[in-house]
């Protein structure tokens, strides 16, 4: 029972195939996929991650002139901050993170006058305006480690208030959400018991959340992490049977890695509709007609770019 609704991966025909790859090599481009992509992105993808992990691998990639990043606004955004001297192309314009877009700069500017004392920390689900306006980003995959770091009891922190609630909880800080009540669609779907009916039927499955779930996920899991430590443990793990709470995309990605292990979603429709948006015909045509070019003002991408870099430095 490996379901994805009306997602079932159709491929990329060969037609098409054969032209990307040969646009690829003409632009010097590389295509990176976000793990929540649809399978055939992610089968046409040179690598698939989480944002910072494709950033990195970006970085990398010394002979690239072009990236490709199929996934949302902010995450493309942070790949353009962080490779300057390559273009990095969105194939779809219209995939745009809620989440991303529910912290404003006038809301974070408010709080730092609010609280003029306390460290800003941004999810890097946020918009480059915002990275710019932060002491320090964070991924799901470092919050911990970050907030740890900061020599500082109080910490704003935005936009997802699921994630400062677990922070708060691992770090014994005090995190003031920011905005009050950012969340993520998707991950807020996921409920304690769909996945009680489907540990009755599957009794030795781990449950692996994501930290942009609800408490009441967090407290059924057995490992709470980003998509990427998500990917890893169940590599790593012994077990064979896993109930996922995180984007159905990532399904894809851990049943290829471990053609030996069963994967579950623990809701069927946690679909987010703004990752699902790039086709491959999208690809194809980001590549021919480079669109759409990343172009974030210098003054904005060098503040954001500190914010990142100084999370680096930590994570
Ligand atoms: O940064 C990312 O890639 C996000 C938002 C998800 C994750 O946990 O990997
Ligand atoms: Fe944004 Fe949630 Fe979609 Fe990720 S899964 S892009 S946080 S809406």
């Amino acid at each position: 029972m490996l379901f994805i609704p009306t997602l079932i991966s159709l491929g990329t025909s060969m037609d098409l195939a054969q032209k990307i790859q040969q646009l690829k090599k003409e632009k010097k481009a590389i295509i990176l996929a976000h793990n929540y992509q649809r399978p055939e992105i992610q089968d046409l993808a040179d690598y698939t991650g989480d944002s910072i992990e494709l950033s990195r691998k970006a970085m990398n990639e010394k002979d690239a002139e072009c990236i490709i990043f199929s996934a949302v606004d902010f995450m493309a955004e942070s790949a353009s901050i962080l490779n300057p001297t390559k273009k990095v192309l969105l194939p779809r314009k219209d995939a745009k993170c809620p989440m991303a877009k529910m912290l404003t700069v006038n809301q974070i500017r408010q709080a730092k006058t609010k609280y003029p004392k306390v460290p800003v920390v941004l999810y890097v689900n946020t918009l480059a305006v915002c990275k710019a306006e932060a002491d320090i980003c964070c991924t799901s995959a470092n919050a911990v480690e970050v907030v740890n770091a900061l020599d500082a009891d109080t910490i704003l922190f935005g936009p997802d208030k699921n994630l400062a609630e677990y922070v708060a909880e691992k770090t014994g800080k005090t995190l003031i959400p920011l905005p009050s009540d950012g969340y993520c669609p998707t991950h807020l779907r996921f409920q304690s018991d769909e996945v009680k009916v489907l540990k009755m039927q599957y009794p030795n499955a781990k449950v692996l959340v994501h930290p942009e779930c609800t408490k009441e996920m967090r407290l059924i899991a057995d490992f709470i992490g980003s998509t990427s430590k998500i990917c890893s443990y169940a590599k790593e793990s012994n077990i064979k049977t896993f109930i996922v709470g995180t984007e159905s995309g990532i399904l894809h990605r851990l049943q290829k890695e471990n053609p030996a292990k069963t994967f579950y979603l623990a809701f069927e429709n946690a679909v987010c509709p703004n990752m699902k948006r790039t086709t491959p015909k999208d690809i194809y045509l980001s590549l021919k007609e480079e669109k759409h070019l990343i172009d974030i003002p210098k003054a904005t991408a060098k503040k954001a770019q500190i914010s990142l870099e100084r999370m680096f430095e930590i994570g």
